[in-house]
Order: C-alpha cells, then structure tokens, then sequence
C-alpha cells in the first residue's frame, strides 16, 4: 500500500486516478459524490476491469465513510419508477470484460455518511471480490462530475474530471 500511497501524494487530487490492481483486477477511474454537503448518504462509481481468464464477482464493499456500505442498482418498480435496491449477490464481473458502475445504475451506496463529502475529499473504499480477494482504493469525491460524460467516453479511458461540468 505504501507504494500506490507515494504515488497518489504526487498527484493532483482530482487529475487523474491511478488505476489499481488486484491478481488481475483493475478498478479505474473511481469517484465518490453526495448530491449536497447535508446529504446522510453517498454513492461511488468506477469501472471494474477483469483481465483475467476467470469469471469473479464484487460480494462486498467496505468503508469507514459510512455506518453501511453496500451494493445497489437501480431498478424500474412497478409503475415505472426507479428506485435504488440492495445487490445481496454482488455484481458478476465475466472473464476479459468492463463492469461499470454509474449513475443510474450500479454503484456503492454509503447509508449514514460518518462525515460530510466535500468536493476534493478522498475516501478509502475496500473492495472484495469473490476470486481476486480484497483491495483498498484511493477515491476522490467529486462533486462537479456530469453525469452524461461517464457513459459517453464507455471505453474505460482515464478520465479527467476537472472540466467543471454541472451536477446533476
Ligand atoms: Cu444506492
């Protein structure tokens, strides 16, 4: 860990985030957000990259931002709303392929946030994996993130989250 630490120290807060690995996963361009400073809950997303050769699977997330930390997606109910609902099985991460979790899909929830996430801030965030085991990320919050700009790109390009765009 002391490694990536140095290595983040020499980076700009909101740059770029360095990619991390573990046996062959990699979770790129991570960013956490709450819709304001009062807000008791908060949301991360990134993109999951396995380059393995063996189907994995992200069971749990771990952080100490919140009292729960969990998997959610979005899904439509019954009357077409949607609405945020827990993943008790995790999210499947297929051999060779990108798992991105976004808005309005999946993401890390955090329920009762332990303190206020302030655009800049980081977090360290946990991630356990099924086959690769665990690994801990550096996350920034960033609150000016648009939305829309995540699933344009969709290739799993670093992004540079620094233009300023409106929140949603
Ligand atoms: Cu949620």
């Amino acid at each position: 860990m002391s490694f990536k630490s140095t290595l983040l120290a020499g980076a700009a807060a909101l740059s770029f985030a360095l990619p991390a690995f573990a046996d062959g996963i990699m979770v790129q361009d991570p960013y956490a957000r709450a819709s304001a400073a009062t807000s008791q809950s908060g949301a991360a997303f990134m993109e999951i990259i396995n380059q393995t050769d063996t189907d994995d699977r992200l069971i749990d997330v771990r952080s100490d931002v919140a009292e729960r930390v969990e998997l959610h997606t979005h899904q439509e109910d019954a009357n077409g709303v949607m609405r945020m609902m827990h993943v008790e099985e995790g999210f499947v991460l297929p051999a060779g392929e990108t798992h991105a979790l976004a808005r309005g899909g999946d993401h890390v929830m955090f329920l009762g946030l332990t303190r206020e996430l302030a655009h800049g801030d980081e977090l360290e965030l946990t991630l356990v994996f099924e086959q690769a085991g665990e690994v801990t990320i550096t996350v920034p919050v960033d609150l000016e993130r648009n939305p829309l700009r995540q699933q344009m790109q969709g290739h799993g390009q670093m992004n540079h989250g620094n233009m300023g765009a409106a929140s949603d």
